[in-house]
């Protein structure tokens, strides 16, 4: 039996975005910290005038959107993390019966995505949970939505880090043309405020929690006409330990190392924006190129949302221009970095204006160094 062509073509068909309702502003960011900073000093000034102790250093507003363009963040607790004695999210254990916080949000950003595509748990048949920090080691997060849906078939987590969605992307689109799923919903539940060190002043005002959500079926069950064909998927990755966390379940058998700093989100920002930069520039001329579109007929860049530098030095480098806002849009300002949430944010709040026929890149790209990159056009 040959198939029709519909059955060969896979479309995202439904996003959806849950947006915690508390918001720290970078001021707000700041103060805490900085009350930190001067409490910490104060406590260990002996130390500190003998010399066998580096004093803290206040953060800056300025610094942060200078450097960063963030403005703002969504987290799911901000009092934990805006109080100086503990610069941490207060997130309460739940029981095992009661439904896991990470599965929660997912489950919330996956009702949207299923409304959009005009689906019923019914016709889903996989679940892909793709994030940077999963809760727990077991069970998969993936079958808790699962099962939180009534969805029958199967689900597992995925890991890399911010590529996670594009990666979980091609994993989708591989199922829908191989046959073993019908339509693949694409979650990306990102608590980075659970991995970052808020002491740190290297880091502390880049991450946000957020959680993204995509449906991916074939063109020939897709019941919305704001459906986006994926034209292809290309995905890249190379060793690196500019960005990194050692935090994992051999981590007690040596005492030594349980609460050192490198067992949260650690990374040397410099190299990472000059190495990643060419190779995700490269990775999108090379893949518009070999699908034969040219760089003129590209309309839109939802790139991953780290830093704005980043973003706006590889969008020239694709274009060969500075690019006009509205070609890669920006949402890292209110948002930060969301981690492998980011460019489906981008891509769920900024694609309405693109007409049928209009080719647009959704890429990631970030520790392992891995980047994804998936060309889509409108229906
Ligand atoms: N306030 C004031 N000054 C500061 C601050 C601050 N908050 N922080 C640093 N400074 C100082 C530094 O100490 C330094 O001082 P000096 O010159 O005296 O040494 C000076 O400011 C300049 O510091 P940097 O060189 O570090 O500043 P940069 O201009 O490089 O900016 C950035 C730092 C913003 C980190 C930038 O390098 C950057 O964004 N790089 C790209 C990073 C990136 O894309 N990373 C991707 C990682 S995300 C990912 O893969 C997902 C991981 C999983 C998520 C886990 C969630 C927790």
């Amino acid at each position: 039996m040959t198939q029709s062509k519909d059955a060969r073509r896979v479309v995202i068909s439904g996003t959806g975005l849950y947006t915690p309702q508390q918001t720290i502003s970078n001021a707000e960011l700041v103060k805490s910290f900085n009350a930190y900073v001067d409490n910490f000093n104060a406590e260990n000034r002996a130390a500190i005038e003998a010399g066998t102790l580096e004093a803290l250093s206040h953060s800056s507003e300025e610094f942060i959107v200078k450097a960063s363009g963030i403005e703002s963040r969504y987290v799911i607790d901000k009092t934990g993390i805006l109080d100086p004695a503990r610069l941490c999210p207060r997130i309460p254990e739940r029981a095992d019966e009661e439904p896991s916080i990470q599965c929660e949000i997912a489950v919330a950003a996956a009702r949207e995505a299923l409304v959009q595509a005009r689906k019923t748990v019914d016709e889903v048949d996989a679940v892909i949970v793709a994030c940077s920090n999963l809760q727990r080691a077991y069970p998969a997060m993936a079958i808790e939505v699962q099962n939180a849906l009534g969805i029958k078939g199967f689900g597992f987590d995925m890991n890399v880090a911010c590529s996670s969605a594009t990666f979980g992307l091609q994993c989708a689109r591989d199922a829908l043309l191989s046959g073993s799923a019908r339509c693949v919903l694409v979650l990306n539940p990102e608590i980075c405020s659970g991995h970052l060190a808020w002491q740190d002043r290297d880091c502390h005002f880049i991450f946000g929690d957020v959680c993204t959500a995509l449906v991916v079926e074939r063109a020939e069950t897709c019941k919305n006409p704001d459906a986006w064909e994926i034209i292809g998927t290309r995905l890249q990755t190379q060793f690196s330990n500019n960005i990194r966390n050692n935090f994992g379940f051999l981590n007690r058998c040596d005492e030594s190392g349980i609460g050192a700093r490198d067992k949260l989100f650690c990374q040397n920002g410099r190299k990472v924006f000059k190495e990643v930069v060419p190779m995700v520039a490269e990775l999108i001329a090379s893949h518009l190129s070999d699908e034969s579109i040219e760089v003129s007929g590209l309309r839109r860049m939802w790139l991953h949302q780290a830093n704005l530098g980043m973003n706006q030095l590889i969008s020239k480098k694709v274009l060969g221009r500075d690019a006009e806002p509205a070609e890669a849009p920006v949402i890292l300002n209110e948002y930060a970095n969301t981690s492998s949430a980011g460019s489906i944010i981008a891509f769920h709040k900024h694609r309405q204006d693109l007409q049928s026929g209009e080719v647009g890149v959704i890429c990631s790209f970030g520790a392992g160094y891995s980047a994804g990159s998936v060309i889509v056009k409108r229906l």
